[in-house]
């Protein structure tokens, strides 16, 4: 079935009536809109890392997402800033996180920090001369829309209603019970923090599932605009497969017994092996250690490996729910004939989280509405793998994520299915979407002048053979980790450690540190690092780290879930 069971009562009617329309649509009573400008689809999954998926080396099912790939392009460096907000804000302005005056988390209990830093780069929502995707399309004639997670302002005048989408059903805060009402990461069992435009949402109290319901919202998004000639921007950003580990019990049930049968080490094995057999990684490169707060998972009681077992179903359980709703909405995009022309974007917004919450109330089982907890390290470093760290970091682990592109009209045959070794990152989709939309950036935008997108289009590489190389260095800091990319070059450090300097090309797994041998090369790129901070006004990480979250959880000590 098409619509969807959680949609709010006051929307029902309108449904009703979308799926007569719907219908009339696809027995071909209305002609196929004439919008010679693209549609454009952005998908955003949460917390996947770079080896999860099916196409980048993955076991988890995700037979819709490869098939994008195959009809493609899938990018072999692509980047995200680290973390959610940093990330969700570099996406939709075009700017690197601190221009768009979110350094940091937006949340409250990044608060002190954000106090303490006292400057207009870590504030708690989107700058507001910063134009977003949606607002700059939408001046150029497309419907904008969006349903998942926003993470990037809490006030009612940030939310995505005012943000540029016409239409919006949102997470506001960056994660949720899956199930609506339930435990919360505040520890609090309620409702999660939602809006229906600019109104509070409150989600049924059965039958409804988060990952289900931002699929039925773009559904109902992209029937609703079928008949309309103008072409359509919608932001599909998924919750999953951010923590709370929460799935169908179908669904965990095909992964059951498969993760303890293989272990940890060797499913990393199978990724590096699966990674290097496709191209998407050098084969000289070597898998990254185990992380010194992993065991050897020979050395893992049973019962500890059986929770493992279960966590790693449920949270391959979450992307393949994923991927079955964005089957769904491209299905549904073929069926209204809009498909050809419609570029859709895949990717993350981060690798592996090492956070646990645990939250579960006690005796919960996992899985339930009851239950919430993370997949901490034991998961994270296999999501993140072959590379070293996991989200927050600006190591590999913690920044490189998949990035595929798919648009038939502009594709032709012979480019399907290509790898792109471009680097590229989160800051580049701004630039892609005016280029294919053949729009420009607005030079005024709220109350001033804006700031020029920092990132490059990816649009040359729809011509097939085309290659395109960055000009310019990309950058990051995130709570004091930082790190430098230009050309084969990375500087990367770890908050309050030193820098260090790898060769990405023969070896992107940061395992040979050359500042020592390099020093001329690292004291440029110190350089150039210490420039852009100064320029979008990066502050010194306090120390110790005001916000350790739950991110250090050890596969030593990990407490059972009880
Ligand atoms: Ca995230």
């Amino acid at each position: 079935m098409l619509l969807a069971d959680g949609l709010p009562t006051a929307t029902r009617q309108n449904t009703m009536k979308t799926a007569v329309f719907a219908f009339a649509w696809l027995m071909g009573v209305f002609a196929a809109p004439a919008a010679t400008k693209p549609n454009i689809l952005l998908i955003l999954a949460d917390d996947l890392g770079f080896s999860d998926i099916g196409c980048y080396g993955g076991e988890v099912r995700t037979p819709n997402i490869d098939a994008l790939a195959a009809e493609g392009l899938r990018f072999t460096q692509f980047y995200s800033a680290a973390r959610c907000c940093p990330s969700r804000a570099a996406l939709m302005t075009g700017l690197y996180p601190h221009q768009a005056h979110v350094g940091d988390m937006v949340d409250e209990y990044a608060r002190k920090v954000r106090e303490m830093l006292s400057t207009a780069a870590y504030s708690d929502r989107l700058n507001p001369n910063a134009p977003t995707i949606a607002e700059v399309l939408r001046a150029a004639g497309y419907r904008t829309g969006m349903s998942g997670k926003w993470h990037l302002g809490y006030r009612t005048n940030e939310w995505p209603a005012a943000r540029g989408f016409e239409r919006s059903f949102t997470l506001i805060e960056g994660a949720m019970n899956y199930y609506g009402f339930g435990m919360q990461h505040t520890g609090v069992i309620t409702n999660p923090p939602m809006a229906l435009d600019n109104a509070v949402f409150t989600p049924p109290r059965e039958r409804f599932f988060a990952t289900d319901a931002f699929t039925d919202y773009a559904l109902r998004f992209l029937l609703d605009n079928a008949p309309s000639p103008e072409p359509f921007f919608y932001y599909l950003a998924y919750t999953a497969p951010h923590w709370p580990l929460q799935a169908r019990p179908g669904t965990i049930a095909k992964y059951r017994g498969q993760y303890k049968a293989i272990g940890w080490d060797k499913l990393r094995e199978q990724r590096h092996e699966r990674l290097k057999k496709t191209g998407i990684i050098d084969p000289r490169w070597p898998l990254a250690p185990r992380p010194s707060n992993v065991r050897p998972w020979d050395q893992v009681p049973p019962e500890r490996q059986d929770q493992w077992d279960q966590e790693m179903a449920i949270y391959a359980a979450q992307i393949e729910e994923m991927d079955q709703g964005i089957g769904r909405v491209l299905e549904v995009l073929r069926n209204i004939g809009r498909e050809k022309n419609t570029l859709v974007m895949f990717m993350s917004d981060n690798g592996g989280a090492a956070e646990d919450p645990n939250r579960s109330l006690p005796g919960s089982a996992q899985g339930t509405r009851e239950s919430y907890r993370g997949y901490g390290i034991g998961g994270a470093h296999v999501s993140s793998a072959p590379f070293r760290k996991t989200k927050k970091f600006t190591h590999e682990g913690g920044i490189a994520v998949p990035l595929i592109l798919r648009w038939p009209a502009r594709m032709p045959e012979p480019g399907r299915g290509q790898l792109v070794h471009t680097v590229s990152h989160l800051i580049d989709i701004m630039p892609t979407c005016l280029e294919v939309a053949g729009t420009k950036f607005p030079a005024q935008f709220g109350r001033g002048a804006t700031l020029p997108p920092e990132g490059m289009s990816l649009a040359p590489l729809f011509i097939p053979g085309q290659v395109i190389s960055r000009a310019k260095p990309l950058f990051w800091e995130h709570e004091g980790h930082r790190a430098v990319r230009n050309g084969k070059w990375k500087l990367v450090a770890s908050h309050d450690e030193p820098w260090e300097l790898y060769d990405m090309e023969n070896d992107r797994v940061e395992l040979k540190d050359l500042r020592s041998t390099q020093p001329r090369v690292a004291n440029d790129m110190i350089a150039i690092y210490d420039d852009w901070a100064s320029r979008v006004g990066v502050k010194t990480w306090p120390t110790p780290s005001p916000t350790p979250a739950a991110a250090k959880g050890s596969e030593k000590a990990k407490p059972q879930t009880k």
